[in-house]
């Protein structure tokens, strides 16, 4: 029983779960073609990405730059650091514009796209992407530097602010952008871009003297350069990445010698805990920071820590991994407990209505849980990662696919969010898109590869961490087995497995499957197969003959939860989970001033009715409670027994909330 695994091969596998499909066919319709107008600047109404027109401009300017003699190859537009919007969107200068790291919006629409081609072939957005890649190579330097800021701005000063201008993170998105396409494709064009890229920042960073002795200010090339590394077979990308992972936190500080002065000025503390490069990250206990640059960082230490075999690195994977679910994660997932700094804050500290919980925070979640999962095949970790999935990412994105939460609070008064300043960052309602437009690029990626966070294998054994449907192929020496997944959690709570393409007769294999925590217990049927629960998975293992059938019953039970009583901003109250899915009230349902509201703990009281939200069949829960009942005027007055009206509560799943328009919110409710 071998604990270590590896994603599955996206053409391995072909969902057809109603749910996923449903999620996927949304990002594949909507998401896909909407975000390829937004990276064109083509969506009336939303602020412009800029991101295809600044690759245009930078394929000129490199064309420029070849003609032009060594003296002024270096600058040749004018520097313009503080980028402003343009006023007048027809008469646009010939300069860069957006945020530093507009070339991510191509790279993770891309990604997305490369994922979504495995599972269904368009030759149409083929053509589109494939066009979209030579605007792309055409603006790389011949050095193989490519990031179209420092390219249309002034080449001399690259690699100047590693702390505030995202190099290494485009670099990252882009090597990520470029293995999904390739792998989906075989077409190496932006691979080897993305290679070339990667090649020339190993010729400028290392522990060699002359070279960069700097680290990314927003990690990400980390597990990107691990993931290069595993698609091309080359060290030196592995040996990058462990450089990058090895330097941060060490002293003299790397961003003190960029920056001179200005952490101290700070005082210090906001700085290097931000970048997570307050010490060396093997002595890092506690996740700091901004959220999604330190999920990030874990998720390419634990990669690293695997492939090395480097003990202290896994040890303090596990040590942040344990900070982060026991200390620092909201019930849905969601990290990142202040908007300042889009940070994670102390322990304990989870405010509901106050919450940052970034959808790409969640979603680096996810990515350092699997990745946690592919050193140890441990249940818990793929606890964390589905409910980061079902609950805060699936939030992320309305029902429709048309619009998009960037925050996803616990607790929401839409009056607080449009007239208290403090909570400006919440939205009561999905955006159509962002200036900053990271997080519904980062779920159209990571929703069109669900199935590689559904299914890793090892050499032997085939892991399903996510209950997902689909075909499943497990490629063995001798042949292929081929499983056919009926993954019913929603209505009957189960999972079937059915062999319906067996390997050679003689060739053995196993087929892991996990037990949620959420479920006390369990049957299983899997013939007279040999079975073993480790860790929290059944590892069924036998020489599996077509027709062959395992399954899975789960005994899902609603369970009324409660926070441990450091968090103060949860005392005395409690919310609903029914399988990965965390519930909440809405005022469309239960009328407003929730705060009013509290929820009779007796589990065996409720009541499940199928429902359909905003088009979307869901399980809604109804539980008795009471509504106290408003008090007189006065905004004090002297204490008097609260008087209470039967209520009856009801509860949608999370993932489904502000989907029928504005209205107050909570998770957490009196009891
Ligand atoms: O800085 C790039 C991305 O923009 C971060 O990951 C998000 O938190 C947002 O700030
Ligand atoms: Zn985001």
């Amino acid at each position: 029983m071998t604990g270590e695994s590896r994603p599955i091969d996206l053409k391995n596998v072909k969902i057809n779960d109603p749910f996923w499909k449903g999620e996927m066919e949304l990002v594949r319709k909507e998401v896909i073609p909407y975000q390829w107008e937004a990276i064109n600047d083509r969506v009336e109404g939303a602020e412009p990405s800029f991101a295809m027109r600044n690759f245009k401009l930078a394929g000129r300017i490199t064309a420029k730059r070849r003609e032009l003699s060594d003296d002024y190859r270096e600058v040749i537009w004018p520097v313009d650091i503080f980028q402003t919007l343009p006023k007048d969107m027809d008469h646009l200068e010939d300069r860069f514009y957006g945020f530093l790291f507009q070339d991510t919006d191509f790279s993770k629409w891309i990604e997305a796209v490369g994922y979504s081609l495995t599972q269904h072939p368009d030759p149409e957005l083929e053509k589109t992407a494939d066009e979209a890649i030579d605007i792309v190579c055409a603006a790389q330097q011949d050095n193989g530097y490519l990031d179209t800021y420092y390219i249309i701005n002034d080449m001399s000063r690259i690699f100047t602010n590693l702390r505030d201008h995202h190099e290494l993170y485009c670099l990252g998105h882009l090597v990520e952008g470029a293995v999904a396409y390739y792998l989906a494709t075989g077409k190496d064009k932006l691979l080897n871009a993305a290679k070339r890229f990667a090649d020339y920042v190993y010729s400028r960073f290392g522990k060699e003297e002359g070279k960069i002795h700097g680290y990314p200010g927003h990690e990400i090339a980390e597990m990107a350069l691990v993931r290069l590394y595993e698609v091309s077979g080359d060290e030196k990308y592995l040996e990058l990445s462990r450089y990058f992972i090895d330097e941060r936190g060490t002293r003299p500080y790397y961003f003190d010698k960029e920056h001179p002065g200005e952490e101290e000025k700070r005082g210090g503390k906001p700085g290097y805990h931000y970048h997570q490069a307050h010490v060396p990250v093997r002595q890092q206990d506690e996740a700091v920071g901004h959220a999604v640059r330190a999920v990030y960082l874990y998720s390419g230490m634990a990669d690293v820590a695997r492939l090395t075999g480097d003990e202290s690195l896994k040890q303090a994977c596990r040590r942040l991994f344990d900070n982060i679910v026991n200390k620092k994660m909201y019930i849905t997932g969601g990290i990142g407990g202040t908007n300042i700094g889009e940070a994670f804050s102390f322990n304990y500290d989870l405010p509901n209505d106050l919450a940052y919980s970034e959808t790409c925070a969640a979603i680096g979640l996810v990515f350092f849980a699997r990745r946690m999962l592919q050193m140890d095949a441990d249940s818990r970790y793929a606890d964390v990662m589905e409910r980061a999935l079902y609950n805060t990412v699936l939030s992320g994105m309305a029902l429709d696919g048309k619009s998009f939460f960037y925050v996803n609070p616990l607790e929401v008064n839409p009056k607080a969010c449009h007239e208290d300043a403090r909570k400006a960052h919440v939205k009561p309602v999905r955006q159509k898109w962002f200036g900053c437009a990271c997080c519904p690029p980062n779920i159209a990626r990571l929703v069109s590869s669900v199935a590689a966070y559904a299914y890793t294998e090892s050499e032997d054994t085939l892991f399903m961490h996510l209950y997902v449907g689909g075909t499943v192929k497990k490629e063995y020496p001798e042949g292929s087995v081929v499983w056919e997944v009926d993954a019913d959690i929603m209505d009957k709570s189960r999972v079937r497995v059915v062999c319906s393409e067996a390997a050679p007769e003689g060739t053995e294999g196993t087929i892991a499957i996990r037990i949620p925590d959420w479920c006390d217990s369990y049957t299983l049927s899997c013939k007279d197969h040999a079975h073993e629960l480790h860790k929290g998975y059944e590892y069924i293992r036998g020489t599996f003959r077509k027709g062959e059938e395992i399954e899975l019953v789960f005994d899902k039970k609603l369970k009324i939860m409660q926070a441990a009583s450091a968090v103060s901003e949860d005392h005395g109250k409690v919310a609903l989970s029914y399988g990965p899915f965390v519930y909440c009230i809405e005022e469309k349902d239960n009328g407003k001033d929730l705060h009013l509201l509290s929820v009779d703990t007796d589990a065996s009281k409720a009541v499940f009715e199928k429902t359909v939200i905003a088009g979307n069949e869901a399980t809604r829960i109804i539980m008795p409670g009471k509504r106290e009942k408003i008090r007189d005027g006065a905004l004090y007055s002297e204490y008097r027994a609260a008087e209470y009206e039967d209520a009856k509560l009801i509860f949608i799943p999370y993932y489904t909330w502000a989907n029928r328009g504005e209205g107050e919110m909570r998770v957490w409710i009196g009891r």
